[in-house]
């Protein structure tokens, strides 16, 4: 905890120092330092409030969808926007997509604007939207059934994230990781922060404490539970499909489209083809536009 609360507070002391240091050294340059400072934050401030003007304006129950810029190999390189944004497609609900600001109330990413609420957390969203707009499309499952299906949307959105995190920013450091998204030449020198954060993550959380081999095989089980639950069917939950397809679908494209090299690929290739096959199934099913949904667009 004293870790974090020092990481919080370091660039905060540390600005305080360096402005400190500006006062006594040359004052009219401290001052055009802070006027200028001012004046970024106040623009900042009104590009802000215009955006939210347009977003509240999408319309009725037209969802606004807060997100990262595109994947190079698939809508996204975070599993939550692919898990969201999949959700919409299987709802028919009508949605603008948004890249200003990508994270929003919970500082996180995905979020959306709806009539004017801000809604942070894919999941609250899902349950949100399935809610007010009359899309839940696990209704009709079982009691058991709903169980399993929770059971496995936590394993998915909860634990099989960190090892495929892990590999993206602690085994390679992030290299695979930067060719999935065309970004900026300046993006390489914050990956160490993202590295630094996922870092803190794992280890609080504890799986970070394991042997590499050890942290493959957790994974490995999580593919495992999957592939052994959707055996032959065309989805997870039978013919039709549910909200926990989203958010399985979300992860797995992470490991299909967005981890050569990974062992969660070769797991995906090898040992359960029936997930790949999967992916496929869903990709060609929600996303037929999934080639102009990549950055660049093809
Ligand atoms: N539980 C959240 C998780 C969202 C999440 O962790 N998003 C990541 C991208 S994959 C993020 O916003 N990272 C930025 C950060 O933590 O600063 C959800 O389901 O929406």
């Amino acid at each position: 905890m004293a870790s974090l609360e020092i990481w919080s507070w370091g660039p905060g002391i540390l600005a305080v120092r360096v402005a400190k240091w500006f006062w006594r050294k040359n004052k009219p340059l401290a001052v055009t330092a802070v006027v200028v400072f001012g004046a970024i934050k106040i623009s900042k401030y009104i590009k802000r409030q215009n955006l939210r003007k347009k977003w509240n304006n999408a319309g009725k129950d037209v969802v606004v969808l807060h997100i990262f810029q595109r994947g190079k190999f698939s809508p996204s390189v975070s599993p939550y926007v692919v898990k969201l944004e999949t959700y919409l497609r299987m709802a028919g609900i009508p949605y603008q997509i948004d890249f200003e600001e990508p994270l929003g109330p919970k500082r996180k990413c995905p979020w959306i604007t709806l009539n004017g609420e801000a809604i942070g957390d894919s999941q609250l969203i899902v349950e949100r939207l399935g809610e007010q707009l009359g899309k839940d499309f696990s209704a009709h499952l079982t009691k058991e059934q709903q169980a399993a299906a929770h059971a496995m949307r936590v394993m998915t959105d909860e634990h099989l994230v960190l090892p495929l995190a892990y590999w993206r920013f602690i085994t390679t450091r992030g290299k695979p990781f930067m060719k999935t998204m065309e970004l900026p030449f300046y993006y390489q020198f914050f990956i160490g922060l993202t590295q630094r954060k996922v870092k803190q993550l794992v280890m609080i959380q504890g799986i970070g404490r394991h042997k590499t081999s050890e942290i493959e095989e957790m994974g490995r089980k999580d593919l495992q539970a999957l592939s052994d639950y959707l055996g032959e069917k065309p989805y997870l939950m039978g013919d039709k499909a549910t909200e926990v397809d989203c958010a399985v679908f979300g992860m797995l494209s992470q490991i299909v489209w967005n981890s050569p090299g990974s062992p969660y690929l070769r797991m995906v290739d090898t040992e359960f083809p029936n997930l790949h096959q999967y992916c496929q199934r869903v990709k060609e099913r929600f996303w037929p536009d999934w080639n102009k949904c990549l950055y660049p667009p093809q």
